[in-house]
């Protein structure tokens, strides 16, 4: 059991051998990863200056460019894992296209892909809001040394070899996984250093929240409009609390830590859900297996989901295992 006082530079290190594939390659893609959200989270904390400072599209007092921060966020990952020649290739919500990453000697012997949803819940910010960053790494699967291909970001879920998320909250928090249990880094921001705060996360079991737009109700299936009258009724443990934050890193880590569900489902508007498959749900869908609970899209299993589409949508539950079981049997039996 890893000591709560543990950096995460030295958990990456002790933990090295767990790796599927051992090597140096994913501990060093990790620690570019740590260090973009440093400065990200630097970025998110001035904020609330904006007014000061000049909005989204000004030129501040000192003549620079005022970014959005979901630009901003793109940026600062998209710079920091090239720079370092870390992945051979990148595919980003705020991307049309995936970027092939071309080594400084023309060639690029990393294994690696990563997807990414830079600042998820972008639209929270302005409010003073939690908002986080979510991401996905892969093995390619095409000949290293090659251009990367679309079949090399097309896996499913499954064939993930490291997820997670940063949560730019109360607190700034690493939480991932590499198929080992979830762990969840605090960072001390005086010192710039993430500290092992959740070691072993876990979903339990069970719980009393419950996730879910309720403004597009009158649009759900008929399955998750009786699961919801299910969580309201007077009955054994519920009524549950509805607690649902609109940004979805903050969501599922309150959830993890208390026990719930998250539901983004599927309406007559978006017949696929919200949500997307390869940097939202397939990562969450990893941490939330990894954490005992269960991700699916009301009928299988998110991660068993074989992509066709870079930006992909699919509904989505996902929480603690009971109550993710619960809604499915409601999907099965009314649609
Ligand atoms: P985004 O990628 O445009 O930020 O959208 C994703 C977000 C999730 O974080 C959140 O759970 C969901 O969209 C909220 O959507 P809605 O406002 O429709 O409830
Ligand atoms: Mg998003």
């Amino acid at each position: 059991m890893p000591q709560k006082n543990t950096t995460l530079g030295e958990f990456i290190i002790e933990n090295q051998s767990e790796f599927k594939y051992s090597s140096g390659e994913l501990s060093r893609l990790i620690n570019s990863i740590r260090l973009a959200a440093k400065v990200v989270n630097h970025e998110v904390n001035k904020a609330g200056l904006v007014d000061i400072l000049g909005a989204a599209g000004d030129t501040n007092i000192q003549g620079e460019d005022q970014q959005k921060l979901d630009v901003f966020a793109n940026e600062a990952f998209i710079k920091t894992l090239t720079n370092r020649e870390i992945v051979c290739g990148i595919a980003s919500e705020e991307e049309d296209d995936y970027i092939t990453i071309v080594g400084r000697n023309k060639k690029n012997d990393n294994k690696y892909v990563v997807l990414i949803d830079p600042l998820d819940g972008s639209s929270n910010i302005d409010v003073n809001v939690s908002v986080g960053t979510i991401f996905s790494i892969y093995r390619r699967v095409t000949e290293p040394g090659t251009p990367v291909t679309l079949d090399d970001f097309l896996q499913p879920g499954r064939n993930q070899v490291a997820a997670g998320y940063i949560i730019y909250g109360t607190s700034t928090m690493i939480v991932y996984t590499t198929g080992h249990g979830v762990n969840g880094f605090t960072l001390n921001p005086a010192i710039g250093t993430y500290y092992l705060s959740h070691p072993n996360m876990k979903f339990p079991e069970t719980g009393k929240i419950y996730s879910v737009n309720e403004g597009n109700y009158v649009h759900f299936p008929q399955g998750i409009k009786n699961y919801i009258k299910y969580c309201q009724e007077e009955e054994d443990d519920r009524p549950y609390t509805s607690r649902y934050i609109g940004s979805l890193v903050s969501d599922f880590h309150r959830n993890m830590i208390k026990g719930g569900i998250y539901i983004y489902p599927n309406t007559a508007k978006d017949p696929n859900g919200k949500l997307r498959l390869l940097y939202e749900c397939n990562p969450m869908a990893f941490l939330a297996e990894q954490a005992g609970g269960k991700a699916s899209d009301g009928i299988t299993a998110i991660m068993d989901i074989q992509p066709t589409t870079l930006h992909q949508r699919t509904p989505f539950l996902c929480g603690s295992i009971r109550m993710v079981e619960k809604a499915e049997e409601f999907v099965k039996e009314f649609g």
